[in-house]
């Protein structure tokens, strides 16, 4: 079968750029991919990855050994470019799009007349619609879609990603794919660019409704995670245990509460909703509550350290688990850490950190003198309180026998 791109660059070999490229190249299309980062190209080109995602490392050695994905430092001509880039926010909670303008215009300088140019980073409604005036800046000689509509020599789209760390070599083929055109036709390029390995369904609509439903569907769970959390609170306060008054009411058949925990953490849930709220304030007054709440919710459990350790005598808490959800080794905007942090500022404190998928501390944490990592048959047993931070496997099957006589934190509802 014809394949309708000869060949597709992919921008940035990230958590979604990197699993993109190698299912695209598995698929025989010609793929480069572009990063600047020296590490991960070098990486790349010798069959290897600098990430971690389960059966990655295998389709990236198998498709670079056999020539169809190779990786380069700056961009060269391809039919279609699909940019996968981080859109993290400032200090001020306003979106960063540094890193998607720099794609875009690193691109600039290769791109010829019939070329599709995709936005998959999640990003703030009238990014992709920028984005065409960018490009437009640079390339006086060709056409864009906010200047020729359909006719325009470069057509554009938003197509955003929804995968799940932990299963994207699965999701990224079989989950449904928001097909957002500038127009018509980049709508149609773009489907038949992603029909290549989307065996889900490819569902066209425009570029400002596509960045929107990215933001919604991380929002709607954000709010429903304050929800749970707010409930959490709620319980605490009425001595009511929150995780059997949500398994009761989820029995309704059309309640589905989430589960509370330590806070939201990730690259995606705890910034996206902020994107919605900076673009509209006013409006955006639920959205902004619940970040509150999910943000709030780490310095809720400190306060419950801190009123713990204050009845007992010892000064050592076992923290069990760091990443930012259950089973994974990624620890970045984790709540756990933040907790952990936090706590370590107490220099009479004693910390036993317990992170079964991590061999080292994170560097936000390596070198706090009253912090280690431990075993977690050590830490629980030189503790008397016990901070549960991370549902992970592990801990499920832990012997609660060892908690006995401890105070015990569980901000995930593993033991009850
Ligand atoms: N969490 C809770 N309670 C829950 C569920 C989650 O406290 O009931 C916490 C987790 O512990 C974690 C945070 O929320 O700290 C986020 O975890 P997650 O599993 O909800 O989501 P992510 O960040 O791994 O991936 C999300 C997904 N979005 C949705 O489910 C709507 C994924 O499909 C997106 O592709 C991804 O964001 C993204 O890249 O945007």
């Amino acid at each position: 079968m014809k394949l309708p791109f000869d060949k597709i660059s992919v921008i940035g070999l990230g958590y979604i750029g990197l699993p993109t490229a190698a299912t695209l190249a598995s698929r025989g299309v010609t793929v480069i991919g572009v990063d600047v980062s020296p590490k991960a190209v070098e990486a790349i080109n010798q069959g290897r990855i600098h990430i971690v995602e389960p059966d990655l490392d295998a389709v990236v050695h198998q498709v670079v050994g056999a020539g169809f994905l190779r990786a380069v430092a700056k961009p060269e001509p391809a039919d279609a470019f699909v940019l996968a880039v981080p859109t993290p926010f400032k200090g001020n909670h306003k979106p960063d799009l540094s890193f998607v303008e720099a794609a875009a215009k690193s691109i600039a300088p290769v791109l010829k007349k019939g070329n599709l140019v995709i936005l998959e980073s999640t990003s703030p409604v009238g990014t992709t619609e920028k984005m065409s005036q960018w490009l437009a800046a640079a390339r006086k000689d060709l056409s864009f879609p906010h200047q020729k509509g359909e006719k325009a020599d470069i057509q554009l789209a938003y197509c955003p990603e929804r995968v799940l760390p932990g299963k994207v070599l699965q999701e990224l083929v079989q989950n449904d794919r928001i097909i957002g055109g500038l127009t018509k036709k980049a709508t149609q390029m773009a489907t038949d660019l992603y029909k290549i390995f989307v065996t889900g369904q490819c569902l066209p609509s425009n570029a400002r409704t596509a960045e929107m439903a990215k933001l919604t569907e991380n929002s709607f769970r954000d709010v429903n995670i304050a929800f749970a959390n707010e409930l959490s609170l709620i319980c605490a306060k009425l001595g009511i245990d929150v995780w059997e008054l949500i398994e009761l009411a989820n029995h309704h058949p059309r309640v589905k509460i989430l589960q509370p925990g330590p806070g939201v953490g990730g690259h995606c849930i705890a910034v996206d909703p902020w994107f919605i709220v900076d673009s509209t304030p006013k409006e955006a007054r639920m959205i902004r509550t619940a970040r509150e709440v999910n943000d709030g919710k780490p310095h809720r459990v400190i306060d419950q350290v801190k009123a713990a350790l204050k009845k007992t005598r010892s000064r050592t808490v076992a923290c069990l688990g760091l990443a930012f959800k259950a089973d994974i080794d990624d620890l970045r905007e984790s709540p756990a850490v933040e907790i952990v942090r936090e706590l370590a500022k107490d220099k009479k404190l004693k910390l036993l950190a317990v992170e079964p998928n991590v061999k080292a501390l994170p560097a936000s944490l390596a070198g706090l003198p009253n912090l280690h990592l431990a075993e977690l048959d050590e830490a629980v047993k030189k503790s008397q309180v016990v901070l549960l931070l991370v549902n992970h496997r592990s801990f499920y099957e832990m012997d609660r026998q060892k908690l006995k006589g401890k105070t015990v934190l569980d901000t995930r509802g593993v033991w009850r």
